[in-house]
């Protein structure tokens, strides 16, 4: 006869995956992951000449993530997580590109567990706000509301973040119109300054 107890058990360790959550590691299932180094992160900091200075290969943030579903899949999600390293381009801290979700309506959470930082959400109006990002703060946010999240401290910074799998990412609008804000170093400390006004291209 089977013991119930050992197919639980089996059933448990079969699914076997793994977080460390610190560390914002994940095992025991197929992961994509991505890099992101300054190279890849052209027009996305304020000051270019400072940009153009430092090491292309300086890496700002890692993702990993698990697609249990195919993206676009209604009603799944996705589950990943994200190391931001400390640094600044000039006075602009190491940040992430940023972007709403292409499916505009879908949300987000996100939870830090390292580090010290900060969660610039803007609205489809471009209103922006900021959330304080430490250890244990949980970040939800809604749809049609684009996310960015800075390392403004010394370490890295770390959080998991829980996504739909049809949400899409629209990195092109950012590209284009950029946040409303930046967070920039001033005197030692983050300080949330308007971004300039774009110039007009023709
Ligand atoms: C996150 C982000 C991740 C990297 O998983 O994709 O933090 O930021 P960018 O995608 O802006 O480069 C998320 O918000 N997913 O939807
Ligand atoms: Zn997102």
């Amino acid at each position: 006869m089977l013991d119930p107890m050992k197919s639980l058990e089996k059933a448990a360790t079969d699914r076997g995956i793994r977080v460390d959550w610190l560390l914002g590691d994940m095992c025991g299932t197929p992961m994509q992951h991505s890099v992101k180094n300054l190279g890849h992160l052209d027009g996305v900091f304020h000051d270019r000449e400072a940009w153009q200075s430092m090491d292309p290969q300086t890496i700002v943030y890692s993702v990993q993530w698990q697609e249990p579903v195919l993206p676009n899949t209604e009603g799944g999600l996705f589950w990943g997580s994200t190391t931001i390293e400390a640094g600044r381009v000039g006075d602009e801290y190491f940040m992430t590109r940023g972007h709403f979700h292409a499916k505009r309506d879908r949300g987000e959470y996100y939870c830090t567990v390292q580090g010290k930082g900060m969660l610039v959400l803007m609205g489809e109006d471009r209103l922006s706000r900021l959330e304080i990002m430490s250890p244990g703060s949980l970040h939800y946010i809604p749809g049609h509301t684009a996310h960015r999240a800075v390392n403004t401290g010394d370490a890295p910074l770390v959080f998991w973040a829980c996504w739909p799998s049809d949400a899409g990412h629209d990195y092109d609008t950012i590209a284009k119109e950029h946040f409303s804000v930046r967070v920039l170093e001033r005197g030692g400390i983050p300080e949330f300054v308007p971004e300039e006004p774009q110039p007009i291209l023709k």
